[in-house]
């Protein structure tokens, strides 16, 4: 199996590695488009063309190690001693990426264009559609970024449950500082990638017009990093297309440009 960036077993083992890339290729209840199940591969892949060096944080943040692994039993993810990244796989993942996390003092921020807070969907409540809601059940400190796609019950849910949510309408002068008063100390962050404009990342099951620039999430990225403490992340629901290098290679640049800003928070190198 190929590791993140390919880099040699002395920067990717177990033992040395400060990071972990967690592939978690799981595709149990796609609605629209499918093939999501894929793209932990690719991403893999496109890391392969990433160059070394980081020119926000002046660092080369693979020294830290990144040791990658492949999850296929999502019952029961043990939390990780490693600053751990996954990849997926459809949304649902990160209900089980989470709940075994200690929830005290924890947000969540979700960057994404459905408020994925469906009670259920299609028949089924671990649906992709119902993740937010499952992952509200155990930890109601939910905070949204990129919203543009949902129903009317998800609205009810949002204003009765007070759920933070940031539309596209309200990404405006100082949202960032707004986001920021919004967590708690410590962040988990789930980015699925139809979060971003559809020209930033094609390659996505349900793709919405008018989404988030890359720019706007690395700047996000950057301040959450820097006041909080990012205990974890994850990467969804893309879904590669063949012909199509730039989906797959923009996520593993803002895998390794996270990776850089955690290293620089903890001063690991
Ligand atoms: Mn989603």
């Amino acid at each position: 199996m190929k590791n993140f960036m390919n880099l040699p077993e002395q920067l990717s083992n177990e033992e040395n590695s400060k990071v972990e890339i967690l592939k978690v290729p799981y595709e149990g209840t796609t609605s629209y488009g499918k093939g999501t199940k894929n793209a932990p591969c690719a991403i893999i892949e496109a890391s392969n063309e990433l160059e070394s060096y980081d020119i926000e944080t002046d660092s080369e943040p693979y020294k830290v190690g990144i040791y990658t692994k492949e999850e296929t039993d999502l019952t029961n993810i043990k939390p990780s001693q490693k600053f751990r990244i996954a990849i997926g796989g459809e949304h649902s993942i990160t209900f089980n990426l989470i709940k075994n996390l200690n929830q005290n003092n924890l947000s969540i921020l979700q960057i994404d264009a459905h408020a994925d807070l469906k009670n259920e969907f299609e028949g089924r409540k671990d649906s992709h559609a119902c993740v937010m809601r499952r992952i509200f059940e155990i930890n109601n400190n939910i905070t949204q970024v990129g919203i543009r796609s949902l129903d009317q019950e998800e609205v009810n849910f949002i204003q009765e449950n007070k759920i933070k949510t940031f539309f596209m309408k309200n990404i405006r002068e100082d949202w960032i500082q707004k986001v920021l008063e919004t967590l708690t100390d410590k962040v988990y962050i789930t980015i699925d990638m139809d979060g971003f404009d559809p020209t930033v990342i094609p390659a996505v099951g349900t793709p919405e017009p008018n989404g988030l620039q890359y720019n706007q999430v690395y700047s996000l990225l950057r301040e959450v990093f820097n006041k909080k403490e990012v205990v974890g992340m994850d990467f969804v629901e893309l879904m590669p297309k063949e012909g199509d290098l730039v989906s797959p290679y923009t996520t593993a640049k803002l895998i390794y440009q996270s990776i850089a800003l955690k290293m620089r928070k903890e001063n690991w190198l």
